[in-house]
């Protein structure tokens, strides 16, 4: 994603100046960021627009935009959402297709595609209930699914290890690479080495940077964990 290897993405479900200013504290971590996640707290607040043009003020990392969840409504408001979404500058989208369906999703990945905007899939999530209302299926269809659309990016929890691997182990039976970004780290009790030990390429990190004291030595921490933990996977 982005030509990044490896990474972090901060989470920042915070308001527009707190937000400032962690971009500002990480905006010289050119290895280890990978993009920043704005979501439903900045957005909601401050509108998607402000908070893009803010951002990149600020740094030039890519923006992925976390609708906390979107491509969840039929396929003709789900393009729309993506044309908006683009127009507001943001570089990445990501989609929760789990109860919306395949023509959605197709619709959701066709958009990005015209407007030029990398399409982000999310998978499973880390709270253990996510599965309570879907199939036991739902997150393989959705990877398959996925893939043959062409999407390579996708959401899996960091505090799953296990379920990271079965990702990779499809993708790979289908002779494609995929990029895995991972919440879930610290709080909600994944760690960022084992995640990518078994298969993540990004950690998305919320509440362990924005809380920190240091956020750039946070992200400096935890990115020499990843890099180790990165160093020794075999794929
Ligand atoms: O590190 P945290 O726990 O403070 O924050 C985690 C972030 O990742 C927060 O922005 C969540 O909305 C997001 N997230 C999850 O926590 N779990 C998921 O399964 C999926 C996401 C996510 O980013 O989905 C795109």
């Amino acid at each position: 994603m982005f030509n990044y290897q490896l990474g972090i993405i901060p989470a920042l479900d915070v308001d527009i100046q707190k937000a400032k200013k962690i971009a500002e504290a990480v905006k010289g971590l050119k290895k280890e960021i990978a993009g920043l996640k704005i979501g439903s707290i900045l957005c909601w607040q401050h509108g998607l627009p402000k908070v893009v043009g803010e951002l990149k003020k600020v740094c030039d990392f890519p923006v992925i935009f976390d609708a906390q969840k979107a491509c969840t409504d039929i396929p003709d408001i789900v393009r729309k959402q993506a044309k908006v979404v683009a127009n507001a500058g943001v570089d990445a989208f990501i989609a929760a297709p789990q109860g919306a369906g395949s023509a959605t999703l197709t619709a959701f990945v066709d958009a990005c595609k015209e407007y030029q905007i990398v399409p982000i899939v999310v998978l499973e999530m880390t709270h253990p209930e996510f599965s309570a209302f879907l199939s036991r299926d739902a997150a393989e269809r959705i990877l398959e699914k996925s893939i043959d659309l062409g999407v390579r990016s996708f959401v899996a929890p960091a505090n799953k290890p296990e379920r990271l691997k079965l990702y990779k182990n499809i993708a790979k039976k289908k002779r494609e690479v995929i990029k895995i970004l991972s919440p879930g780290v610290g709080p909600q009790g994944g760690g960022p080495d084992t995640a990518v030990e078994a298969g993540a390429d990004f950690v998305i990190v919320g509440r362990a940077i924005y809380k920190a004291g240091e956020p750039k030595e946070e992200v400096k921490r935890i990115y020499d964990l990843i890099d180790k933990a990165y160093s020794s996977r075999k794929e």
